[in-house]
């Protein structure tokens, strides 16, 4: 963990490299994939069998989970985790549901008829990573905006390394509605959303996180597929002024380190006392964890503490940050929330821990990390929706705007556009 303070005279240097710290450790597994994607494009299901048992170790006769076997497998999710998916899932897809845009369509001045359709994706494919990111939370936040955007299929994908499942995905996937279920993993995974084999029917869009091999598979078959952004390990930035219970920030900062030893968690503070108690306390959170392993990993080598003069002070920083979440616990959060422009999701107040919004807040989980907040935004309706632009002249219409068509059309010497206009300026049909 860094403590920095902006009246240290080395502050910017030190600021500039906490923001282009990459955190990750870049392999290069661009190769291995490749040969993967390839080898299932060829093979279809032969080669996903084959990376299955051999990165999995496990042989199914068949990759298609069976509805008898996922309702048994769903039925041993404990009843209060089935009931919490419900109510998570009731809460996501209202928020979500809000999302859904409204076509544009009207006629103008020269009764031109213009517009702008929404129309949902037809066919898309969920990974749900296996092991320790294996998130029943993740199958709801990723199945159930696709879902309200109206998509016909959607197919998920989950390892079950050595045939072991955590029944909540499953449970997860039930109550999100998800019925058509393959238990594979990795870049075949991948491979086979978007080429198809003999049993998996292409789709036309992949979503989901992954390892490294996953993320580089949907880089790779991005084009074939439409893919959503790819998700590196979690951030969270809290903005606490010392009116906070050090403790309460503590346990905040560390619910996103425990994600992952590349995670990272900042804290921005205006009072350098409650910035010690802070670290104080994390440190004695730390022992109580089960993830401590993680956690402390990732906060020693990424956690950071910045004591600034103003929380005003804080926005600048921040948004160069650009961090997956904030948390403003300061008495008007509203005040700070107004200038952001870089974040991927905002918890406001002091009683909105971040992980509120990881299972059942309503917006969604899946957030720009890496500092791609700046461009880009959290999954939501709009990723499974495309948008059908329309026009429509009529006689008197095409007359009136026709003309410069036609001058635009012999100005770039393409004498075809300009004459399926000049024609049907001269003459009726
Ligand atoms: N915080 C993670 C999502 C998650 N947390 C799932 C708990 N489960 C995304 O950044
Ligand atoms: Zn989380």
């Amino acid at each position: 963990m860094q403590l920095l303070k902006t009246t240290d005279t080395d502050f910017s240097t030190a600021f500039q490299a906490l923001v282009n710290n990459r955190r990750e450790a870049t392999v290069d597994v661009s190769g291995t994939v490749r040969g993967i994607l390839a080898d299932v494009k060829v093979r279809g299901d032969a080669a996903v069998k084959e990376y299955t048992s051999r990165f999995d170790h496990f042989s199914p006769e068949s990759l298609h989970l069976s509805a008898d076997f996922i309702a048994t497998q769903a039925a041993k999710c404990p009843g209060d985790v089935k009931a919490a998916l419900e109510l998570a899932a009731e809460r996501i897809s209202r928020f979500h549901q809000k999302q859904l845009p409204q076509d544009i369509g009207y006629t103008d001045a020269t009764g031109v008829k213009l517009g702008l359709n929404w129309v949902s994706l037809s066919q898309v494919g969920i990974y749900v990573p296996g092991g320790r990111a294996s998130y029943p939370s993740s199958v709801l936040m990723n199945a159930l905006p696709a879902k309200i955007a109206g998509v016909e299929r959607i197919v998920m994908t989950v390892p079950i390394p050595r045939g072991e499942i955590n029944p909540a995905v499953l449970a997860a996937a039930q109550v999100a509605g998800v019925t058509e279920i393959y238990s594979i993993g990795g870049a075949q995974a991948v491979a086979a959303l978007a080429y198809g084999t003999e049993t998996i029917k292409p789709v036309d869009k992949v979503v989901g996180p992954g390892n490294a091999y996953v993320a580089e598979a949907k880089r790779q078959v991005f084009g074939t597929v439409g893919i959503d952004s790819i998700a590196g390990p979690s951030e969270i930035l809290v903005v606490a002024d010392d009116k906070n219970n050090p403790e309460w920030i503590a346990w905040d900062l560390l619910s996103q380190a425990e994600h992952d030893p590349s995670a990272q968690s900042i804290l921005i503070t205006d009072s350098e006392i409650f910035a010690q108690q802070v670290i104080t306390a994390v440190e004695l959170v730390l022992t109580k964890l089960s993830t401590q392993a993680v956690a402390s990993a990732s906060w020693q080598n990424h956690g950071a503490v910045i004591v600034v003069s103003d929380l005003a002070e804080s926005i600048p920083l921040l948004n160069q940050l650009a961090p997956e979440h904030v948390e403003l616990c300061v008495d008007n959060p509203q005040l700070l929330a107004s200038q952001i422009k870089c974040a991927g999701s905002l918890f406001l107040g002091r009683y909105t821990p971040e992980a509120i919004g990881d299972y059942l807040g309503g917006p969604n989980h899946v957030l720009p990390t890496s500092r791609s907040a700046r461009f880009a935004s959290g999954l939501s309706v709009y990723d499974f929706l495309k948008r059908i632009t329309y026009l429509e002249c009529n006689q008197a219409a095409l007359q009136e705007i026709g003309k410069a068509a036609v001058t635009l059309a012999e100005a770039e010497g393409l004498p075809a556009h300009a004459g399926s206009v000049a024609l049907r300026l001269q003459s009726k049909v």
